[in-house]
C-alpha cells in the first residue's frame, strides 16, 4: 500500500491520491477549504481529458522548460493546493531551472503562509519567498497583490499554477512571461498565459522537470527557437477539442 489505502493498480488511483493529498493539506492548515472545491473542478476537466497528459500539454511543458532555462529571474508561485499536491516536485523544479519559490495566497493568513513555508522547507526548499510582502502587483485589490520585491515583483518569468484570472491578467500587464498550469482551457488565466499547460499539476510539474533536465545542456539559441515556435492558442484549442469531442479526437 502507498500513502493511501488503495492499491496502485486501482483505475482511480491517481485521482484518489490527489484527493487524499488535498484533504491532508486542509487538515495540516496548508490548503484552504476552497481548495477542495477547486480540486473538484479540476478533476472534472481531468476526467474529460482522459486523466493523461495530451500531446499539446506535453509540447507546452517542453516550451515551459525552455523558457524557464532562458529566464534570468524565474519564480514559481505556490498556493495551498500546489503545496499539498506537488511540494517535492516544485522544489525539484526550482533547483533544476534555478528559480525562486514564492508563496502567494488568495485566502492569505499569516498562519497559513507560515505553515506552507515550513512544509516547503521540510520538502527541501532553501529559500521560500512571499512572507516579506514588501511590494504589490498594481491594479489588483485583493491579498494576491502582496509579493516580495526580490521575488515575483522582480521576476521575468513566473509559473502560476491553479490561479484565478485576476492576478494572471495583472502579471501580464507587468510584462511578466507567464506559464500557467490549469486543467480548464477556458479559464482566464490559461487564456492570458504566454505558455498555458492544460494538464493536472501532478503530471505537469514532473513533466517540466524531465524536459528541463533534457534541455539543460542546450544552447540559448536552441531554447529560444523552441519558445519562438510555440503557439499558445493552438494548445488551448486542442485541449478544448479533446474535452468537447472525447480523447479519441486528440491530436
Ligand atoms: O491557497 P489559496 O488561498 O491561494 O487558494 C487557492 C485556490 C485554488 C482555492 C484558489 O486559487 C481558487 O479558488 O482557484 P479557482 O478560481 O477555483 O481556480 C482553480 C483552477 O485550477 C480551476 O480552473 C481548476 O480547473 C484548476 N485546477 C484545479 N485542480 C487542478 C487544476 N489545474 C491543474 N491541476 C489540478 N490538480
Amino acid at each position: 500500500m502507498s500513502e493511501i489505502e488503495v492499491p496502485e493498480d486501482h483505475p482511480r488511483y491517481q485521482s484518489l491520491l490527489t484527493r487524499h493529498r488535498i484533504e491532508e493539506g486542509v487538515e495540516k492548515g496548508i490548503t484552504s477549504r476552497q481548495g477542495l472545491i477547486a480540486e473538484g473542478r479540476g478533476e472534472a476537466f481531468d476526467y474529460l481529458l482522459g486523466e493523461k497528459t495530451i500531446k499539446s500539454a506535453d509540447t507546452a511543458a517542453r516550451v515551459a522548460a525552455a523558457q524557464l532555462l532562458l529566464a534570468e529571474k524565474p519564480v514559481i508561485s505556490v498556493n495551498g493546493n500546489v503545496a499539498a499536491l506537488v511540494a517535492n516536485e516544485a522544489v525539484e523544479l526550482a533547483e533544476v531551472v534555478d528559480a525562486a519559490i514564492e508563496i502567494n495566497l488568495f485566502n492569505r493568513t499569516e498562519t497559513r503562509m507560515q505553515a506552507i513555508a515550513d512544509y516547503l522547507h521540510e520538502h527541501g526548499a532553501t529559500d521560500v519567498k512571499g512572507l516579506a510582502a514588501d511590494a504589490r502587483i498594481p491594479n489588483l485589490s485583493h491579498d494576491r497583490a502582496k509579493v516580495d520585491s526580490d521575488g515575483i515583483a522582480a521576476a521575468d518569468v513566473v509559473v502560476v499554477p491553479l490561479e484565478d484570472g485576476d492576478r494572471a491578467e495583472a502579471l501580464g500587464e507587468m510584462n511578466k512571461t507567464e506559464i500557467v498550469i490549469d486543467l480548464n482551457p477556458l479559464s482566464r488565466s490559461a487564456q492570458v498565459a504566454d505558455i498555458p499547460i492544460i494538464d493536472n499539476i501532478i503530471r505537469a510539474v514532473p513533466n517540466i522537470n524531465t524536459h528541463a533536465k533534457e534541455l539543460d545542456n542546450k544552447s540559448n539559441k536552441h531554447l529560444t527557437k523552441i519558445v519562438n515556435n510555440f503557439n499558445s492558442q493552438s494548445g488551448l484549442t486542442q485541449a478544448e477539442k479533446t474535452i468537447r469531442n472525447g480523447i479519441s479526437q486528440e491530436n
